[in-house]
Protein backbone atom coordinates (compact mmCIF):
# COMPACT_ATOMS: atom_id res chain seq x y z
CA UNK A 1 0.00 0.00 0.00
CA UNK A 2 1.29 3.45 -0.88
CA UNK A 3 2.76 5.88 1.83
CA UNK A 4 2.63 9.42 2.12
CA UNK A 5 4.06 11.96 4.76
CA UNK A 6 1.99 14.77 6.02
CA UNK A 7 2.81 17.90 7.67
CA UNK A 8 0.32 20.52 9.50
CA UNK A 9 2.28 23.55 9.21
CA UNK A 10 3.13 26.02 12.17
CA UNK A 11 0.88 27.98 10.48
CA UNK A 12 -1.91 25.16 10.28
CA UNK A 13 -1.30 23.98 13.77
CA UNK A 14 -1.48 28.02 15.09
CA UNK A 15 -5.17 27.95 13.43
CA UNK A 16 -6.41 25.45 14.76
CA UNK A 17 -6.51 23.39 11.61
CA UNK A 18 -5.26 20.19 12.83
CA UNK A 19 -8.56 18.42 12.91
CA UNK A 20 -9.82 19.82 9.37
CA UNK A 21 -6.74 18.05 7.93
CA UNK A 22 -6.96 15.02 9.70
CA UNK A 23 -10.77 14.81 8.98
CA UNK A 24 -10.23 15.71 5.10
CA UNK A 25 -7.43 12.66 4.80
CA UNK A 26 -10.27 10.15 7.02
CA UNK A 27 -12.81 11.21 4.83
CA UNK A 28 -11.29 10.62 1.81
CA UNK A 29 -10.39 7.11 2.72
CA UNK A 30 -6.84 6.74 4.06
CA UNK A 31 -5.85 4.79 6.53
CA UNK A 32 -3.35 6.95 8.85
CA UNK A 33 -0.21 4.88 9.99
CA UNK A 34 1.51 7.26 12.39
CA UNK A 35 1.26 10.59 13.85
CA UNK A 36 3.22 12.57 15.52
CA UNK A 37 3.30 16.64 16.91
CA UNK A 38 7.12 17.66 17.18
CA UNK A 39 8.93 20.92 17.11
CA UNK A 40 11.29 20.40 13.51
CA UNK A 41 15.20 21.33 14.17
CA UNK A 42 17.46 23.15 11.88
CA UNK A 43 18.64 19.56 10.88
CA UNK A 44 15.66 18.25 9.79
CA UNK A 45 14.54 21.10 8.25
CA UNK A 46 16.98 21.54 5.56
CA UNK A 47 17.28 17.58 5.50
CA UNK A 48 13.40 17.66 4.48
CA UNK A 49 14.22 20.80 2.07
CA UNK A 50 16.97 19.62 0.60
CA UNK A 51 15.74 20.05 -2.85
CA UNK A 52 15.16 23.72 -2.51
CA UNK A 53 18.51 24.95 -1.06
CA UNK A 54 19.91 27.53 -2.93
CA UNK A 55 16.31 29.17 -3.85
CA UNK A 56 15.42 32.71 -2.77
CA UNK A 57 12.29 31.48 -1.04
CA UNK A 58 14.65 28.68 0.98
CA UNK A 59 15.69 30.62 4.14
CA UNK A 60 12.19 31.76 4.80
CA UNK A 61 11.02 28.22 4.50
CA UNK A 62 13.51 27.09 6.68
CA UNK A 63 12.37 29.62 9.30
CA UNK A 64 8.66 28.95 8.71
CA UNK A 65 8.81 25.05 9.21
CA UNK A 66 10.67 25.44 12.46
CA UNK A 67 8.79 27.96 13.81
CA UNK A 68 5.95 26.45 15.56
CA UNK A 69 5.71 22.66 16.36
CA UNK A 70 4.11 20.60 13.35
CA UNK A 71 2.11 17.70 13.26
CA UNK A 72 3.82 14.65 11.67
CA UNK A 73 1.30 12.03 9.84
CA UNK A 74 1.71 8.98 7.48
CA UNK A 75 -1.02 8.05 5.47
CA UNK A 76 -1.78 5.34 3.05
CA UNK A 77 -3.77 3.91 0.70
CA UNK A 78 -3.93 3.13 -3.00
CA UNK A 79 -2.10 6.17 -4.90
CA UNK A 80 -2.14 7.82 -1.39
CA UNK A 81 0.55 10.05 -2.56
CA UNK A 82 -2.19 11.79 -5.44
CA UNK A 83 -5.32 11.39 -3.50
CA UNK A 84 -3.45 13.79 -0.48
CA UNK A 85 -1.93 15.83 -2.49
CA UNK A 86 -5.78 16.39 -4.26
CA UNK A 87 -6.83 16.95 -1.24
CA UNK A 88 -4.15 19.56 -0.03
CA UNK A 89 -4.47 21.50 -4.04
CA UNK A 90 -1.54 23.43 -5.55
CA UNK A 91 1.18 24.94 -3.87
CA UNK A 92 -0.21 28.80 -4.44
CA UNK A 93 -3.15 28.44 -2.38
CA UNK A 94 -5.17 31.31 -5.35
CA UNK A 95 -4.23 28.98 -7.74
CA UNK A 96 -5.50 25.88 -5.73
CA UNK A 97 -9.10 24.93 -6.79
CA UNK A 98 -11.94 25.33 -4.79
CA UNK A 99 -12.34 22.71 -2.02
CA UNK A 100 -8.87 22.08 -1.46
CA UNK A 101 -7.41 22.58 2.23
CA UNK A 102 -4.79 25.25 0.43
CA UNK A 103 -7.68 27.18 -1.15
CA UNK A 104 -10.08 26.71 1.49
CA UNK A 105 -7.80 28.00 4.41
CA UNK A 106 -4.87 29.87 2.64
CA UNK A 107 -3.75 32.85 0.50
CA UNK A 108 0.04 32.60 0.47
CA UNK A 109 2.44 30.37 -1.14
CA UNK A 110 4.47 30.76 2.03
CA UNK A 111 1.86 30.01 4.34
CA UNK A 112 0.40 26.91 3.17
CA UNK A 113 -0.84 25.04 5.53
CA UNK A 114 0.28 21.34 4.51
CA UNK A 115 3.03 19.40 3.44
CA UNK A 116 2.38 16.59 1.26
CA UNK A 117 5.03 14.46 -0.26
CA UNK A 118 5.03 14.73 -4.40
CA UNK A 119 5.84 11.25 -5.90
CA UNK A 120 5.99 7.77 -4.33
CA UNK A 121 9.69 7.53 -4.14
CA UNK A 122 9.80 10.81 -2.35
CA UNK A 123 6.86 9.41 0.16
CA UNK A 124 9.42 6.37 0.76
CA UNK A 125 11.83 9.11 1.96
CA UNK A 126 9.97 11.04 3.73
CA UNK A 127 8.73 8.56 5.45
CA UNK A 128 12.10 7.24 7.02
CA UNK A 129 13.04 10.57 7.08
CA UNK A 130 10.44 11.74 9.86
CA UNK A 131 9.50 8.03 11.11
CA UNK A 132 11.57 5.31 12.61
CA UNK A 133 10.10 1.86 11.31
CA UNK A 134 8.88 0.83 14.91
CA UNK A 135 6.50 4.50 14.63
CA UNK A 136 4.76 3.10 11.65
CA UNK A 137 1.79 1.10 12.90
CA UNK A 138 0.69 -1.72 10.48
CA UNK A 139 -2.89 -2.69 10.62
CA UNK A 140 -6.19 -3.10 9.37
CA UNK A 141 -9.74 -1.16 9.63
CA UNK A 142 -12.64 -2.87 10.04
CA UNK A 143 -14.46 -0.78 6.84
CA UNK A 144 -10.74 -1.52 4.46
CA UNK A 145 -12.84 -3.65 2.71
CA UNK A 146 -15.67 -0.67 1.53
CA UNK A 147 -12.84 1.16 0.73
CA UNK A 148 -9.71 -0.65 -0.73
CA UNK A 149 -10.89 -2.44 -3.39
CA UNK A 150 -8.10 -4.97 -3.57
P1 LIG B 1 4.78 21.72 -2.33
O1 LIG B 1 4.79 22.07 -0.87
O2 LIG B 1 3.42 21.96 -2.94
O3 LIG B 1 5.32 20.35 -2.62
P2 LIG B 1 7.32 22.75 -3.33
O4 LIG B 1 7.92 21.44 -2.97
O5 LIG B 1 7.56 23.27 -4.71
O6 LIG B 1 5.74 22.77 -3.07
O7 LIG B 1 7.84 23.87 -2.32
C1 LIG B 1 7.95 23.57 -0.94
C2 LIG B 1 7.41 24.75 -0.16
O8 LIG B 1 8.24 25.88 -0.41
C3 LIG B 1 6.00 25.19 -0.55
O9 LIG B 1 4.99 24.48 0.11
C4 LIG B 1 6.02 26.62 -0.13
C5 LIG B 1 7.45 27.05 -0.42
N1 LIG B 1 7.56 27.67 -1.75
C6 LIG B 1 7.56 27.04 -2.94
N2 LIG B 1 7.66 27.90 -3.96
C7 LIG B 1 7.73 29.12 -3.38
C8 LIG B 1 7.82 30.44 -3.88
N3 LIG B 1 7.90 30.69 -5.19
N4 LIG B 1 7.85 31.46 -2.98
C9 LIG B 1 7.78 31.23 -1.66
N5 LIG B 1 7.68 30.00 -1.11
C10 LIG B 1 7.66 28.97 -1.96
MG1 LIG C 1 7.22 19.59 -2.43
Amino acid sequence: MERTLVLVKPDGVQRGLIGEAISRFERRGLRLVAAKFIKVGNELAESHYAEHKGKGFYDGLIAYITSAPVMAMVWEGPNAVAAVRQTVGSTKPVESAPGTIRHDFALEVGRNLIHASDKPETGEREVALWFKKDELVDWARAVDAWVFEK
